[in-house]
């Protein structure tokens, strides 16, 4: 999964929800911490019923792997983790990942074009510029809720 998630990272998602050119970005911070991290979050603006997307980084600090293994949220429906990926026909689509590695001391990348939490049939609109919160549920590290700011 790793290698056809990099390979993915060459293609310009153009699909509802997750739509958006992928973008370069230097991975170039220190390896400290502890337990598990989120960084850099963010989702996409949607009308209610609607599609979002969200994406951050997941650093494991801890000296076991971890699984993400489901997320919840208030402002959708139905929240999963999906993975982008290359269709016969060149187009790009996107599936469910039933759960998500996140190896000891790694960092795991939630970007466009690549994996992504979809958020589907939100159900009030998210405008740019506000907030909500995501609760990601890990095997070994339990609960964590997350503010996600919703930009373009
Ligand atoms: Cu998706």
């Amino acid at each position: 999964m790793k290698t056809a998630a990099a390979s993915l990272l060459l293609f310009v998602l153009v699909m509802a929800g997750c739509s958006g050119e992928t973008q370069e970005s230097a991975e170039s911070f220190e390896i400290s911490g502890e337990g598990i991290q989120i960084e850099g979050a963010w989702a996409r603006p949607a009308s209610e019923g609607r599609m979002s997307a969200a994406y951050f980084l997941i650093t494991n600090f801890e000296d076991q792997n971890d699984n993400l293994i489901s997320v919840q949220s208030d402002v959708a429906q139905l929240v999963e983790i999906h993975e982008s990926y290359e269709l016969d026909n060149g187009m790009m689509g996107m599936r469910e990942v039933p759960e998500l590695e996140i190896p000891s001391q790694s960092t795991i990348r939630l970007e466009q074009g690549g994996l992504h939490i979809m958020l589907i049939q939100v159900t009030r609109t998210l405008a740019d510029g506000e907030t909500f919160e995501l609760t990601l549920n890990f095997a070994n590290h339990g609960e964590q809720i997350v503010e996600i700011p919703i930009r373009l």
